[in-house]
């Protein structure tokens, strides 16, 4: 059979990503053809998307995708969270903000007044984080543009809705608004009631695989198509990463490593005991109805910010690959600090925030840009070992081998840190695995023989190289203490 050619758009908090991706019986081939950078814009302390600048880049990247080949389908993934409101015409009414953005600061709180957290646990399943989107909602409760909203589309929605004029909320991403009901499935329509919340504004659910619709013609005239669909695939990239996973029959954990770092399980149901509210662990929704079971750890968004802090100073030793390189000699464990501390959640200078960190903590301060890097490493794979030790007894799982996929399983100094902190092999790669996931979704709704997920990991295991990484013994050079380590940071 002709191998069917999809765009895959990827759109991440630092990038984004339109691919080509083929799938034939034994081929999968992905091909970046557009990338653009991306970021929130502050204006007067707010911090916007500038959603129809990422719209413009969609449609740039769709149009060399149909340039350079057939096309069959387009799918749209993009982080979580986030949404855009509409009017009674369709309007956006406003910039998307960034779940970044301070508007949130208090409103868990204010929440709790009405909604504890248990009960919310018990009908969401969801970390608390404060930019849930139930949070930035509330937080807009009263203002103009929330009383004149008619729809809310989560961001990959929103942009859908703009290629095909079809509004909807696909599961995967309504499964991390906290206003999704992770045992029925269906809006939390009582829980938004209860907060006040214009609950007529939640769209239909649609499935993950299922068509949305046609471009509408002027789409198509633009972009140069007509007659292809776009699938709503799992549109949370951290869903599409996780079909991604390119997993055999071993227990595995995941971290999906990007601007975050989502770390944790796939499962079949949901954990919703106490234990696992305690410790905060979420239950986002997958593809194919599997659950997530996970924790959003700080992720190289730490790094990101610090380079950008470096280079705005002008320190020219302070490029990433020249600081990943040198990290690779520096001493290891020296300092670590929780790399989950909610003031690294926000824009900044990061170098000052991390040696506060390590102040505060009684550890050495680190003081040039390589100890930094280094110090933001070891934490972060102090943080993947936690959370996925964590995760396997909160589930009741064994973990015999971790899969590192995403931007970070390109960064060879993490990928052997976590697998020294862990003491269980990581298989570093795919770094484009939501890309691929997105695809392979999409592909099966064209009607590829891709059943499950096995039958969609097993064609990338075939086709994508994985990098293993061993976990060093104690003894080796520089491969540290985890264990002492791991007993001076609290989380
Ligand atoms: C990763 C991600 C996480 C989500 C965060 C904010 O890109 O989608 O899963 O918690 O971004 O939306």
């Amino acid at each position: 059979a002709e191998p069917i050619r999809v765009a895959a758009v990827d759109l991440g908090a630092t990038s984004g990503r339109v691919m080509a991706c083929r799938v034939g019986a034994r081929t999968l081939h992905l091909e970046q053809l557009h990338r653009f950078p991306n970021g929130a814009v502050p204006v007067h302390g707010d911090l916007y998307w500038d959603v129809l600048g990422i719209h413009r880049e969609v449609l740039t990247g769709i149009r060399e995708v149909a340039r350079t080949g057939r096309l069959h389908g387009i799918g749209i993934d993009s982080w979580a969270v986030d949404y855009g409101l509409l009017d009674c015409d369709d309007r956006l009414l406003a910039n998307p903000r960034s779940h970044r953005d301070p508007r949130t600061d208090g409103v868990p709180a204010q929440v709790r007044k009405t909604v504890t957290d248990t009960e919310l646990y018990d009908v969401t399943g969801l970390q608390q984080l404060p930019f849930n989107t139930v949070y930035q909602l509330v937080s807009e409760i009263g203002s103009p543009a929330l009383e004149a909203a008619e729809r809310m589309l989560l961001l990959p929605d929103l942009l859908s809705f703009w290629l095909t004029g079809q509004a909807g909320a696909e599961r995967t991403n309504a499964s991390t608004t906290g206003l999704y009901d992770v045992r029925t499935r269906e809006w939390a329509i009582d829980l938004a009631k209860r907060l006040g919340l214009p609950w007529a504004i939640l769209p239909q659910l649609r499935d993950p695989g299922s068509v949305v619709g046609p471009l509408l013609p002027e789409v198509g005239e633009y972009v140069g198509l007509a007659d292809v669909p776009v699938i709503a695939v799992g549109s949370h990239d951290t869903a599409s990463a996780v079909v991604g996973v390119p997993a055999g029959e071993e227990s595995f954990a995941f971290i999906s490593s990007g601007t975050w770092s989502l770390v944790g399980l796939e499962l079949e149901t949901p954990v919703l005991s106490e234990e696992a509210r305690a410790a905060d662990f979420t239950n986002e929704g997958g593809v194919d109805d599997t659950i997530r079971f996970l924790k959003n750890v700080m992720g190289l968004w730490v790094l990101s910010e610090s380079v950008r802090t470096w280079a705005d100073k002008r320190l020219t030793d302070a490029s990433l690959p020249a600081l990943l390189a040198a990290a690779v000699d520096a001493p290891a464990l020296r300092t670590v600090v929780d790399i989950n501390d909610p003031r690294l959640l926000t824009p900044g200078d990061m170098p000052t925030r991390i040696q506060d960190l390590a102040r505060e903590a009684g550890e050495p301060i680190p003081r040039t840009p390589v100890a930094i890097t280094r110090t933001i490493l070891d934490s972060l794979a102090l943080a993947y070992r936690r959370n996925i030790r964590l995760a396997a007894s909160l589930a009741g799982r064994d973990v015999d081998v971790v899969h590192l996929v995403g931007g970070g399983s390109q960064n060879s100094l993490l990928c052997q840190l976590t697998a020294d902190a862990l003491g269980v092999p990581v298989l570093a790669g795919p770094a484009e695995a939501a890309a691929l996931g997105n695809g392979l979704v999409q592909a099966r709704a064209l009607g590829a023989d891709l059943p499950d997920l096995a039958a969609m990991r097993a064609l990338i295991r075939r086709t994508h190289d994985v990098r293993p990484f061993l976990p060093r013994p104690r003894s080796a050079p520089n491969s540290g203490d985890w264990e002492a380590a791991a007993a001076r940071v609290s989380r």
